[in-house]
């Protein structure tokens, strides 16, 4: 693919450098007809779409943090105690680095540098891409109010904000992959997410080459990359949570930490009290995780590890720079469970974790639901914040109803909407696949343009800068009859293009200046009507 391809027609890649050259932040450009001067949306694509950029997904993207990380001389290789090279043998060129972690006693994180007063190459990154100063970056990412997730070893990667005083972010799910997939499959499953605009990638891939297909997407990804480390801990086991323990989890961290994993789900809040509770709601426990950590503590009569432990995660977290997204084990799965004493108590649990982690230094977002009713939305979304500390939360949807199936895409959006709005800083992808099987590509294309759609409903509402000039590039697309223009401001412009066109006679398809559109025909068309009204 050159540029945007035949998705985006009329993109093009541009950059705004930063202070100094090396600070290159990326904009996809979409042009316009006439005097209208080019609007400039937010990209998450990487170098993919730079028609100027030629991939060798064998040798992973170009380290453009490389330098940053090692002028603040807070790092050191480590020889770990897992061999990452000899287990990435499949053809993989990429990794000829050895691993960083931070020198002994040593914060590297985002935070500890703003809480020091210093604004980062990474901070200024977003600043631009975000359209803000990046002294308020900065302040924002100290107060623990916003998070920059970029694990030191991950320097590929494109810095973004997530918070809630900046635009919305969406996150798209990968993984599940099958046996024997290959290094392009498993590079192009992110490269479709992200070119729809997914900010951020979760790869919860169980599959049997769990390690090397995570080390090719890291390599490959202009996003921060999430994962569930559990996950990985208990296949190394057989599935078999009888087998799981501290050692063997912490093992595992630091394998994915080494792999440049930017942020982990942390299932620490889920915690022996709150069972009883649980084993009261209508629906029980729907995370994955949280039912593999309640399952855990039934059969062993003992504390959650990740909780039990959580000083020594803390410690792992701040020499790498991983972010927290402490996980909603309690989140309800039905309209029934919403709010209920489960899921508010783990809350509370995951506000006192945020405070241990703060004092580590390191950074911190609260995983949230669920199915939520609309009118629960907002308590939720406020008791977070109060007691959460203001954390950012990223929630997974919420679903609105739970009889949708088919469509949870759109309850989850129409939840999702409504949360960002009320201060949610991202939304975790549903697909029209869930609760039925795995989404395909269409799927993971339709779940990641609904959601994209309702943080920017929800960024229209907080008046994010920049969020209202796309809606205005439209409006005046739409009332001068600028077709094209109209397609290609639209999250999807082939779409809009081949409906257009559908309704259009044959002879009429090959114009684009129609004063009117099929739905209402010339003689009823307001927007014609309108535009003589004014001239009069
Ligand atoms: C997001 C908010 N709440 C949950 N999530 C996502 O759900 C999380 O980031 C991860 O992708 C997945 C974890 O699911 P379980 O293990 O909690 O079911
Ligand atoms: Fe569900």
């Amino acid at each position: 693919m050159s540029g945007y391809g035949k998705y985006f027609p009329r993109s093009e890649k541009m950059y705004v450098e930063g202070s100094r050259p090396d600070i290159r932040v990326p904009f996809r450009k979409i042009k316009l007809h006439g005097e209208n001067e080019d609007l400039r949306v937010y990209d998450v694509s990487g170098p993919y779409t730079d028609p100027a950029y030629e991939p060798d997904l064998k040798q992973g993207l170009p380290a453009i943090r490389a330098d940053w990380i090692a002028g603040r001389g807070d790092v050191e290789e480590h020889a770990s105690g897992v061999d990452i090279l000899s287990n990435s043998d499949k053809a993989f060129q990429g990794l000829r680095r050895r691993p960083l972690r931070a020198k002994p006693g040593q914060s590297v994180t985002q935070m500890t540098y703003a809480q020091q007063g210093v604004v980062t190459p990474e901070m200024e990154f977003v600043a631009i891409r975000e359209w803000v100063e990046p002294e308020f970056v900065r302040a924002e990412v100290a107060a623990g109010r916003a998070v920059i997730p970029l694990n030191i070893n991950h320097p590929e990667a494109e810095p973004m904000v997530i918070g809630r005083k900046f635009r919305t972010k969406i996150n798209a799910n990968i993984g599940n992959s099958a046996l024997g997939s290959s290094i392009e499959e498993e590079v192009d499953k992110m490269q479709w997410a992200t070119l729809w605009g997914a900010d951020t990638v979760m790869d919860l891939s169980t599959g049997a080459d769990i390690h090397d297909t995570r080390e090719w997407i890291v390599r490959n990804s202009p996003t921060p990359i999430g994962t569930v480390p559990l996950y990985q801990a208990l296949k190394k086991i057989g599935d078999n949570a009888d087998g799981l323990c501290w050692e063997l989890y912490r093992d595992t961290l630091i394998e994915q930490a080494e792999q440049g994993i930017d942020y982990f789900t942390i299932h620490a809040g889920v915690l022996k009290k709150d069972i009883p509770a649980a084993k009261e709601r209508k629906l029980g426990i729907v995370s994955r995780g949280g039912s593999i950590m309640a399952k855990w503590m039934v059969d062993n009569g003992q504390e959650n590890f990740l909780y039990t432990h959580f000083r020594e995660i803390c410690e792992i977290m701040r020499a790498y720079d991983i972010t927290f997204s402490l996980g909603d084990g309690m989140r309800p799965g039905c309209i029934a469970d919403a709010n209920d004493e489960a899921q508010l108590s783990e809350l509370k649990t995951l506000g006192e974790l945020t405070k241990i982690a703060w004092e580590y230094g390191c950074q911190v977002m609260i995983e949230g639901p669920g199915h939520v009713p609309l009118d629960k939305i907002k308590i939720n979304m406020d008791k977070q914040l109060e007691d959460c500390f203001e954390a950012p939360f990223y929630t997974l949807g919420p679903l609105v109803t739970d009889c949708a199936a088919g469509y949870d895409h759109i309850t989850s959006a129409i939840g999702g909407a409504v949360i960002g709005w009320y201060g949610t800083s991202m939304l975790c992808y549903v697909t029209p696949k869930e609760h039925l099987g795995l989404p395909n590509r269409d799927d993971v294309k339709e779940g990641v343009i609904v959601h994209k759609i309702a943080a920017h409903a929800a960024d229209l509402a907080k008046g994010i800068p920049g969020a209202m000039d796309r809606d205005e590039a439209m409006r005046k697309a739409r009332g001068e009859f600028r077709w094209v223009d109209q397609f290609n401001l639209t999250f999807d412009p082939l779409r809009a293009k081949e409906y257009r066109l559908a309704s259009l006679p044959p002879e009429e398809r090959d114009k684009t200046d129609q004063h009117y559109c099929s739905m209402c025909g010339e003689q009823y068309c307001s927007m014609r009507i309108s535009a003589e009204i004014r001239k009069s």
